[in-house]
Formats: structure tokens, C-alpha cells, sequence
């Protein structure tokens, strides 16, 4: 059922609820001089390609991505990663510019596919994994079924190894083997008559338009006393939070100081980050944050983009949870982000039904490469969002 899966080193479908498989590495590492030195072939017409994010290169990978990338199920929506999103994903500390790996047509230099590592530390249960973030694959609409993405894993697949690493995380919207936790999508609308309007939500049974406008209304300031945007001096108080948060899920990100700077410190239109500082005592008590990731609306007369805002990392210590999202919504709302977007992951169950989120028809599995989980995880038990 699945050629090219059955041949590489994750969890198995066969291999479900055998509990005398070890949890750890399927394989061992082998010796960096027995790593293949050359890239894989390519069928004639292309050629590999390493994409420098910050030279012109970084337009046609965003050209190729906006145009090619995942859909929704009915192809009513496409990811639409700005570039400068684009840009900060891909060059976190100690990214390496080989794991930006290009395909192009040889006569005409066309981009026409696409897949991206980057390193990451992860902590599965007590031990700490190096391993690559697996990102943006993607293969031109005209080349799909031509068994062109297996050989794009394979060869980031070497060149992460040549960095001496083994193992992997990534998402994906498909089944395959096999996934450590499935999670589900929810949204949270902000601007309801536009998400109707284009096909993101419907009115509810016995719902008028304005009835559901009302059902959604935010406060226009938020409620939390010193709540404001993360700074450059919180980085350290942020870290110990997170980190602290983090230390309770079987699978999350080994965070330090540089790593909370580039992923939590807010960039215009690409991450936004909020914190509560105690106005008596200064300590900085509670953190949310939210990356900005716009759809590109498919065949609408009327509008093009929807702009959502994804939930990233959230820590309450003081603030209750639920009071803490909702004041990131009434942000989110302010900023005419048209819909909020939340997995089930960390302890979002905690707040999604109360905050009016609604279950979405998108799942995201979560895998690993190289690493097996001896049973599969609830999404509470997973301390990690990729981008
Ligand atoms: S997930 C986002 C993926 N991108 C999209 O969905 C964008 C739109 N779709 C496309 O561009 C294409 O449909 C893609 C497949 C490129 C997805 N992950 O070339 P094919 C398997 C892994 O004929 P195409 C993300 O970016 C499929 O099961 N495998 O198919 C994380 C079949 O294998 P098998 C996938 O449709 C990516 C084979 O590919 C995926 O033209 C993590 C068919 O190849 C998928 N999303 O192209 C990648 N979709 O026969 C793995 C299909 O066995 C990283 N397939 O069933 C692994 C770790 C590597 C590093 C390890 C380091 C140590
Ligand atoms: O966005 C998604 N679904 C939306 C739109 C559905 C349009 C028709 N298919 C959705 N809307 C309902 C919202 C409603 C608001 C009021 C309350 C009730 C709910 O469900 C879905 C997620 O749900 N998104 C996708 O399908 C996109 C792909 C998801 C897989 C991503 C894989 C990425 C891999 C990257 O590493």
C-alpha cells in the first residue's frame, strides 16, 4: 500500500500495539563516510537546487508555494505564507542552508518543487533528540503522481544525515506510518459574515447573519491587567515559562534562550506574542502567542485572502487559560484577523468549546522519522506546534 513508506525506518501499520519494540531509534547511525556523498538522480529534465531565503530565490520558492500548496479537502482554500514568514521559519539559530532544497526544470530554470529542514531539539518523554523539522514539501500541480516527493525525502533525508543527524518530526494532513498523535483543527471566527460569505463556515441552524455576528462579539480592549507585547528584555522570563510549561508533555521542543528570541520575540506579520507582567510585583506570569498564516480564497468574486492567526505556544500560571486566549482573540480581532485557529494539542481542550472555537474538517498528524513511540499519544500529551 505504501512502496515508498514501507521502506523507510518509522512505526509501521503492522507493527501497531506490538508493545516488545522499544521505544528509540528504529535504526542505528551509521558512519558519516557511508553516507551517500552525491544528491539522488532526478529524472533528466531537473536538477537540485539549494535555495538561498535571503537572495532573489526566496520569491520563486514563495511563487511556487502560493501557488502549489496545501488545500483544504475541497480546494475552497491554499496556504498562503507570506515571504518574509517564510523567510523567519527558515533560519532559525543553527539552520543550515543545504536543507533548503530546491528542484528546477534544467531548460528554463523553473522552480518546481520544493522541501525544507530545519534543526530542532526535542524531548520525547526524558530523553533529548537533534532532529530535523521536515517543512513545505511541495511538487508543481503539473508534476504530481510521478513519484517525484520520495526522492525529495530521500535526499533531505542525506542531507541531514551529513549533519549527523537521525531522526525527524513533520506533519501532515494525510495518513501515512505512521502518526504518533492525530489532532484536530478548530476555529474560532472573528469575522463572520466574511467566513460565510467565502465558504469558510455556514450559518448555524436557526442562525440569522445577525444572531451569529452577536454570538461572536469581542470586547474591544482586553480585560487582563499588564497584559502587553513581548519584548526583547522578556526573552529570559519568557524562556523559563515555557520551558517550565513545556517539561510536563511527553513530546515538545527543547527551547533556550536564542531559540524563545527568534521563535516567540514578535515580527511584523509573522508572529505576535503577548505577556501578562504582574503591575505590583513586575514577574512576568503568563504568555500567549499566535503566528499569522493567510489562505489564499480560491474562486471568490469578492475577496482573495483570508487572514487567520494560528494559537502557538501558550503558558498560564496567574491568569486563568481561558481568560488569557480570549484577550489573544480580542488582539487577533482588533488586527481584523478574520478567524482564529486552534489545534487540540497542550491544554487548548481546556479553552476551545467555552471561547466558541468550532471543530474544523482538517486533522493534522503529527510523525517522527526514525524514532518509535510505543503507543500512540493523545494531542494533550504533544508540547509542539510546527509552523
Ligand atoms: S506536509 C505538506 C505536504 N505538502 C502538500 O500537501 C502540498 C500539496 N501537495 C503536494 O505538493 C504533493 O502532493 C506532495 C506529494 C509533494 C505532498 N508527506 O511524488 P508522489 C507520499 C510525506 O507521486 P505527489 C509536509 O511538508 C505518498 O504516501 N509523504 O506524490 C511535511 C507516496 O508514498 P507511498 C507523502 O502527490 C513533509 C508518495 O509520497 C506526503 O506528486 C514530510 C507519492 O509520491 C506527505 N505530505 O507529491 C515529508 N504526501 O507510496 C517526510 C504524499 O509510500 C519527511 N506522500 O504511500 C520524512 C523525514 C525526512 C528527514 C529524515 C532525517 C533523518
Ligand atoms: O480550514 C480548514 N477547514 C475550514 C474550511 C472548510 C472549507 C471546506 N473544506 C473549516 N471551517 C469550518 C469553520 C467553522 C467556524 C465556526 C465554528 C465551526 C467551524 O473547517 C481545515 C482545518 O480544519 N484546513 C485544511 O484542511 C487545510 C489543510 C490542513 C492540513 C495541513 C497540513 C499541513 C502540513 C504542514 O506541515
Amino acid at each position: 500500500r505504501h512502496k515508498f513508506w514501507e521502506t523507510q525506518p518509522v512505526g509501521q501499520f503492522k507493527d501497531i500495539g506490538d508493545s516488545s519494540l522499544p521505544e528509540g531509534p528504529i535504526e542505528p547511525p551509521t558512519p558519516l563516510s557511508e553516507v551517500k556523498q552525491e544528491p539522488y538522480n532526478l529524472p533528466a529534465p531537473y536538477e537540485w537546487i539549494t535555495c538561498d531565503m535571503e537572495s532573489e530565490m526566496s520569491a520563486e520558492v514563495y511563487n511556487l508555494l502560493t501557488n502549489n500548496y496545501v488545500e483544504d479537502d475541497e480546494n475552497m482554500f491554499r496556504f498562503n505564507y507570506s515571504k518574509e514568514f517564510l523567510s523567519w521559519a527558515l533560519r532559525p539559530p543553527g539552520y543550515f542552508k543545504s536543507w533548503h532544497i530546491g528542484v528546477r526544470v534544467k531548460a528554463s530554470k523553473k522552480l518546481v518543487a520544493f522541501v525544507t529542514g530545519i534543526p530542532v531539539r526535542i524531548r520525547v518523554r526524558n530523553e533529548l533528540v537533534t532532529m530535523a523539522e521536515i517543512n513545505f514539501l511541495c511538487v508543481h500541480k503539473k508534476l504530481r503522481s510521478k513519484r517525484l516527493a520520495p526522492v525529495m525525502i530521500k535526499e533531505v533525508t542525506r542531507r541531514v544525515h551529513l549533519e549527523n543527524i537521525w531522526q525527524a518530526a513533520y506533519t501532515a494532513g494525510v495518513v501515512l506510518p505512521t502518526p504518533i498523535a492525530t489532532c484536530q483543527y478548530w476555529h474560532r471566527s472573528l469575522n463572520a459574515k466574511k467566513l460565510i460569505d467565502v465558504g469558510f463556515s455556514r450559518l448555524g441552524a436557526r442562525m440569522t447573519m445577525s444572531r451569529t455576528i452577536k454570538l461572536y462579539k469581542l470586547p474591544d480592549s482586553t480585560v487582563t491587567p499588564g497584559f502587553r507585547k513581548m519584548e526583547l528584555r522578556d526573552v529570559p522570563a519568557v524562556t523559563r515559562l515555557l520551558r517550565n510549561y513545556l517539561s510536563q508533555f511527553v513530546v515538545a521542543p527543547d527551547f533556550d534562550e536564542a531559540d524563545v528570541e527568534h521563535w516567540l520575540l514578535p515580527t511584523e506579520n509573522v508572529i505576535e506574542s503577548y505577556l501578562v507582567e504582574s503591575p505590583e510585583s513586575h514577574a512576568i506570569t503568563d504568555f500567549c502567542s499566535f503566528y499569522i498564516l493567510p489562505s489564499s480564497i480560491l474562486g471568490n468574486q469578492n475577496y482573495s485572502t483570508l487572514k487567520a492567526a494560528y494559537s502557538y505556544y501558550n503558558v498560564a500560571t496567574k491568569t486563568p487559560l481561558l481568560q488569557l486566549i480570549n484577550d489573544a482573540l480580542i488582539v487577533a480581532k482588533k488586527k481584523d484577523f478574520d478567524v482564529f485557529n486552534a489545534l487540540d494539542v497542550m491544554q487548548n481542550e481546556s479553552f476551545l468549546k467555552e471561547l466558541k472555537f468550532g471543530p474544523g474538517d482538517g486533522q493534522l498528524h503529527y510523525y517522527l522519522y526514525n524514532y518509535r513511540i510505543r503507543q500512540t499519544l493523545k494531542p494533550s500529551e504533544l508540547g509542539l506546534v510546527l509552523l
